[in-house]
């Protein structure tokens, strides 16, 4: 383990700095800001390759954006950046490196984990993976009596889930014609009915995707899956190997389950589950879009890590979009983080994100196991911008909460339909224009003489449609979603997360958070198959337990 140590982050000097900064500029309204400077675009906004950061809608000013990079150098930011980026093991409650860029490293560079260079088995995996992809794209993989593969389904969970998902979603103009690809994650018996409800058993390929393959959802689905191909292959083993592959770290568990271990596609315990897509996990999107396509998405990712690494912090999109959202979870106390894509595509991007970021940085105790006297990670949620538009915008407006917000859309699309393509631009802006800008009383009262709106509910109705304004938000832009521009802002928001992380001095790569309900939930199906009433548990769940044995014929 290296030996840098970091301070508390409310013990860093630019901690009491950036406190006394707040009260300086917290009454200070962004309209003014802009009225002041009109080079507050230029000031505030960067481009890397296909992305462009607009954050000059923030409640920043250049000595705000000074002293956020301050607290990131105190933090020792360029260190634990290097001790990620060579393997050192950062993730020191589980004593593993960290190296999901290594999966992305298309450079000549070892990358050393226990003195081994990993990246000949990283480059012979995804070489396993196209190599497979291609004949099951081609029709040369053939299902266990002769027919070509027509549906893929990916059983997982979480990370062995979520990420592949999202990005098969993102990538949707770039499938291939003939594949139909779905994703099987929850236990609820509906999840895998439906699936199965649709697809032919002869032309039907189930990718297993578990680190552990120890995971209670995964197996249980897997097991269906394997019991409704059997039953249409009267019984015949054979047929596994034909149509289970398997994506894990844990050969002896796969191997037990009945896949062929040349069917297995490997990944590594420096991997961790939310950050797997790159890896083997993304074996479904391999298949879906295509080598190349994934080798784009790898290099996107690949450009986005160079940025990180080498750019200073004044112009390094990751550090900026973190130290950002600090600014507003630790001084502005904004509890929580809205994911706003108006790329239809990106629809999933924030459940996506949920994940990365609330497993990452959703803890207490700093990384040397001190509970910490300061907020971490925030609530992120989020859902399609512009279907948001109609349901919960009017709290972002108008509400008594502060909700930072990233506004992500891409500038070309991929459909013919320019003009839908205009109208939604032209809401992002004006959300975010809103947001900024606001509406005073003078404004609402000139705007309803202008357009000689009369108010129902007469003047009592005017206070109702002010806007106070003053709400800060992140525009990104993407040129088009395609796999590299995906790679970069799938890349972009891990970085975002790491470097939070390190700020509030947590580690962000264990889940100690989601043992506690598996152990129950054990123990809990334990007591769900005895004939007799639990007791051994609270008032409340013994009584749950019971009326569920009560309502259910066995
Ligand atoms: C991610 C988490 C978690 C994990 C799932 C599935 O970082 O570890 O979401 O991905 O619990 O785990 P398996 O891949 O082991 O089935």
């Amino acid at each position: 383990m290296n030996n840098t140590k970091n301070q508390p982050f409310s013990k860093l000097p630019s901690y009491t700095k950036l406190q006394d900064h707040h009260k300086k500029i917290e009454n200070l309204h962004m309209r003014r800001l802009f009225s002041v400077d009109p080079q507050r675009f230029e000031k505030f906004s960067l481009q890397q390759g296909d992305l462009l950061l607009d954050y000059s809608k923030n409640r920043i000013t250049q000595e705000t954006m000074s002293l956020l990079c301050d607290l990131a150098r105190e933090a020792n930011l360029d260190q634990w950046r290097e001790h990620m980026f060579s393997g050192e093991k950062i993730n020191n409650t589980e004593n593993r490196s960290v190296l999901h860029t290594a999966l992305r490293n298309a450079t000549d560079k070892p990358v050393y984990v226990d003195g081994n260079d990993v990246m000949p088995e990283v480059r012979a995996v995804i070489d396993k993976m196209q190599l497979f992809s291609r004949k099951v794209q081609s029709g040369e993989w053939k299902g266990f009596t002769g027919k070509a593969i027509t549906d893929v389904v990916n059983i997982g969970i979480g990370g062995s889930d979520l990420g592949p998902r999202m990005v098969y979603e993102a990538l949707t103009p770039y499938h291939y014609p003939n594949l139909q690809v779905h994703y099987v994650s929850n236990v609820d018996g509906a999840h895998i009915e439906c699936a199965l409800k649709r697809l032919d058993p002869e032309t039907t390929l189930f990718i297993i995707a578990s680190k552990t393959f120890t995971t209670q959802e995964t197996l249980s689905n897997a097991n269906v899956a394997r019991g409704w191909l059997l039953d249409h292959m009267e019984l015949d083993k054979k047929a596994i190997a034909k149509h289970f592959v398997a994506v894990s770290t844990n050969a002896t568990r796969v191997k037990g389950f009945g896949i062929d271990l040349d069917n297995m596609f490997e990944f590594w315990d420096w991997v961790g589950g939310r950050y797997s897509l790159w890896s083997a996990i993304g074996l479904s999107i391999v298949i879906a879009v295509g080598a190349d396509n994934f080798n784009k998405l790898l290099l996107g990712a690949l450009e986005m890590d160079e940025h990180f690494q080498n750019a200073p912090c004044e112009e390094n999109m990751p550090v900026i979009m973190a130290v950002l959202g600090i600014w507003y979870n630790n001084f502005f106390h904004a509890e929580s983080y809205g994911i706003l894509p108006y790329d239809d595509y990106l629809r999933s991007l924030p459940q996506y994100l949920e994940q990365a970021d609330m497993e990452s940085n959703g803890k207490s105790v700093d990384r040397y196991g001190n509970k910490v006297d300061y907020a971490t990670g925030p609530i992120i949620w989020g859902t399609s911008g512009i279907n948001g538009q109609h349901a919960f915008y009017q709290s972002l407006h108008q509400g008594t909460k502060m909700v930072p917000a990233d506004f992500i859309v891409s500038m070309k699309t991929h459909t013919v339909f320019q003009e839908q393509h205009d109208i939604m631009i032209s809401n992002v802006f004006a959300q975010t224009e809103a947001l900024m800008r606001g509406r005073n009383l003078e404004e609402t009262k000139a705007n309803l003489q202008s357009t000689g709106r009369i108010l129902e509910g007469g003047d009592a109705s005017i206070p109702h449609m002010v806007f106070e304004g003053n709400h800060p938000s992140n525009t990104l832009l993407i040129n088009k979603i395609n796999p590299h521009s995906l790679g970069m802002l799938l890349a972009l928001y891990e970085h975002k997360i790491f470097v939070q992380g390190i700020i509030w001095n947590l580690n962000s790569f264990d889940q100690w958070g989601v043992e506690l309900g598996k152990q129950l939930a054990k123990r809990i199906l334990n007591d769900i198959h005895q004939p007799y009433p639990a007791t051994s548990h609270d008032s409340s769940t013994n009584a749950l337990i019971n009326y569920y044995h009560s309502m259910v014929d066995r």
